[in-house]
């Protein structure tokens, strides 16, 4: 029997919080999931990429002839007398291939690899895209999942799919918190290397090669892709200058993709969506995700036909540009090549078992380089609301059912006994009762809701906010933290939780909601009660409230990493992107 506990006693719901191991038990890990090929829609249809593979080849061929016969036509021969390649107007490079731009080649190759592999695992966790807000299962326009079933509850959960670890980092099914401490991190060092590039390029003559001065480009590059298409190709000089071509695809690499790629990526964020306003608005999450596929796409482009021109306009040449920074005949550049790619194949092959043997090192190692930019995102205010239109039709479900008899009857009386306790470092320490919560001010609100695994969506909430109830119950001088214990477990037993900072329970979007799209909240949404932090991702808001603790500090609670999926699923603490 339990014994009774005095009211505003959080004791009893700190106990069933579990610890947990600090690497992947593959036997307590969610099982595989196979999914589909990547399938692209056009209008009602859905087309399998591979459909790519043979109309590609089929495409070159036809571009081989076409850009043979092109070259038989006086007018075309003229064009390409006219335009051989390289513009009039590209300056000479003097400096040939420094050190550091040859050092930087290798370190952004490096990097890419492992933002690359991460980022496909992070998309394989909500394995769909849209082009709007709300996520509405049938409207992405680009997937490598099957149609979400309707004869049963299918959460986001259900939905992740299972990647090799040669594929992603570090392969499995919904590892997206160690793959995000791989991405974020590795992002960190590619930027630097990046913005490092940019100022070395344009303090050096080396901006001349990747920057077109004149429209003059366009010709040149359309003379390069016939002189290359017919595989008669243009005169080679690389070593001071670049042909159109080359200047078009390595200027969009290099002054658009990448920072696309970034200005998306945090685009994704709660905390930055929310500020932003307007264009967080209008470039919504689901947009820039998708904008940062597409560059994605670009990158992937780009890299395999960099490397496929690398190796049929030049091995040799090519690799003592680049590797040993000499332009002659000789063998010197070739072995630093092989050696670099023997670098990057056995860190690839790496990555993934090390991941999931250290994947609490991992987590650590990602919070210490990454962790102080979330912190400073936490010092957004986000305050965005949408309106009654922006409502989505669709909000995916998420987590661990409530799965216990008592729970049950609760439901069936309509949550009569239901009570919210809340204690800790707090003068009143109480029990509410629903109909006591809802006596209390009400608050509505339309937000957008950021899931950790890609996915969002509109809905008005209303609820008691919680600076109502931290009015009535007091925090003490020393609370740092409020927890939120669920009455449901999490995935992996014990029970839910999650820690949030003071400050976001000050917030004014801050509410204990009991009622979505102006209907009592459902079960499988979080009823009785679910926390709104618009701040933070999804899985900081507990649904299915049992009790708020305030405390001091979080080390001594479960796996002591500040929640459950950050115990669990190796998110760790601040994750407000
Ligand atoms: N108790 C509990 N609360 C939880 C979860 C859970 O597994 N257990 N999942 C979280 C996650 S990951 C998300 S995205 C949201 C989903 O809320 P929704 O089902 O209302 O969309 O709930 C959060 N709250
Ligand atoms: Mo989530």
């Amino acid at each position: 029997m339990d014994k009774p506990t005095e009211p505003g006693s959080t004791d009893k719901f700190r106990a069933d919080l579990q610890s947990t191991d600090d690497r992947v038990r593959l036997n307590h890990w969610l099982p595989p999931r196979e999914g589909i090929l990547p399938h692209i829609r056009i209008g009602a249809r859905w087309f399998n990429v591979m459909w790519f593979l043979p109309i590609a080849a089929f495409g070159l061929m036809v571009a081989v002839a076409a850009a043979q016969a092109l070259r038989e036509l006086p007018s075309v021969q003229a064009f390409i007398e006219l335009h051989p390649g390289i513009a009039q107007s590209a300056p000479s490079v003097e400096s040939g291939f420094p050190w550091w731009l040859r050092l930087q080649h290798f370190v952004n190759m490096f990097f890419m690899m492992f933002i690359i592999r991460a980022g496909i695992q992070i998309l394989a966790d909500h394995p769909r895209l849209y082009w709007h807000r709300d996520c509405t299962p049938g409207t992405e326009w680009f997937r490598f999942q099957k149609d979400v079933p309707t004869d049963r509850i299918w959460t986001a959960k259900d939905d992740a799919v299972t990647l090799p670890g040669w594929l992603g980092i570090p392969g499995l099914r919904h590892t997206l918190g160690l793959s995000r401490w791989w991405h974020f991190s590795a992002n960190l060092l590619w930027t630097i290397n990046g913005i490092l590039f940019y100022v070395l390029l344009f303090a050096t003559d080396q901006w001349q090669r990747i920057v077109p001065l004149t429209s003059e480009v366009f010709p040149a590059a359309i003379s390069t892709a016939i002189q290359y298409a017919s595989l008669n190709f243009p005169v080679d000089e690389g070593w001071t200058r670049y042909n159109g071509l080359q200047q078009l695809t390595y200027f969009i690499t290099v002054f658009i993709a990448a920072p696309v790629s970034i200005i998306t990526g945090f685009m994704q964020g709660p905390a930055i969506s929310n500020r932003l306003g307007w264009l967080g608005r209008v470039l919504d999450r689901q947009k820039a995700r998708s904008i940062h596929f597409v560059s994605f796409l670009w990158f992937v482009f780009f890299i395999s036909a960099h490397g496929v021109m690398v190796f049929v306009t030049g091995l040799r040449q090519n690799t003592n540009h680049m590797f040993a920074g000499v332009d002659d005949e000789s063998w010197s550049g070739f072995p630093f090549f092989a050696m670099a790619m023997a670098v990057i194949v056995v860190a690839w092959l790496w990555v993934s078992p090390f991941t999931l043997r250290n994947a609490r090192l991992v987590q650590r190692t990602g919070q210490f380089m990454v962790g102080w930019i979330k912190g400073l995102i936490e010092w957004f205010d986000p305050r965005s609301q949408l309106t009654e239109k922006d409502i989505s039709p669709y909000l995916w479900p998420n987590g661990t059912m409530p799965n216990s008899s008592e729970f049950d009857s609760m439901v069936a009386e309509n949550f009569e006994s239901y009570r919210l306790t809340v204690g800790g470092l707090v003068e009143h320490a109480q029990d509410f009762s629903l109909q006591e919560i809802k006596a209390l001010p009400r608050q509505e609100q339309i937000t957008t809701h950021f899931c950790i695994q890609g996915w969002s969506g509109v809905a008005k909430w209303a609820g008691v906010p919680m600076r109502e109830i931290m009015t009535i119950v007091k925090p003490k001088q020393e609370a740092r933290y409020a927890v939120f214990y669920s009455i449901a477990e999490g995935g992996d037993g014990g029970r839910y939780y999650d820690v949030h900072k003071m400050d976001n329970m000050r917030h004014e979007l801050t509410i204990l909601a009991y009622a979505m799209n102006d209907t009592p909240l459902t079960v499988l949404h979080g009823a009785p009660l679910r926390l709104r932090c618009e701040n933070e991702l999804g899985f900081k808001m507990v649904k299915w409230i049992a009790a708020i603790e305030f405390v001091e500090d979080f080390k001594h609670l479960g796996a002591g990493q500040g929640g459950y999926n950050e115990d669990h699923e190796f998110y760790g603490y601040r994750m407000p992107i």
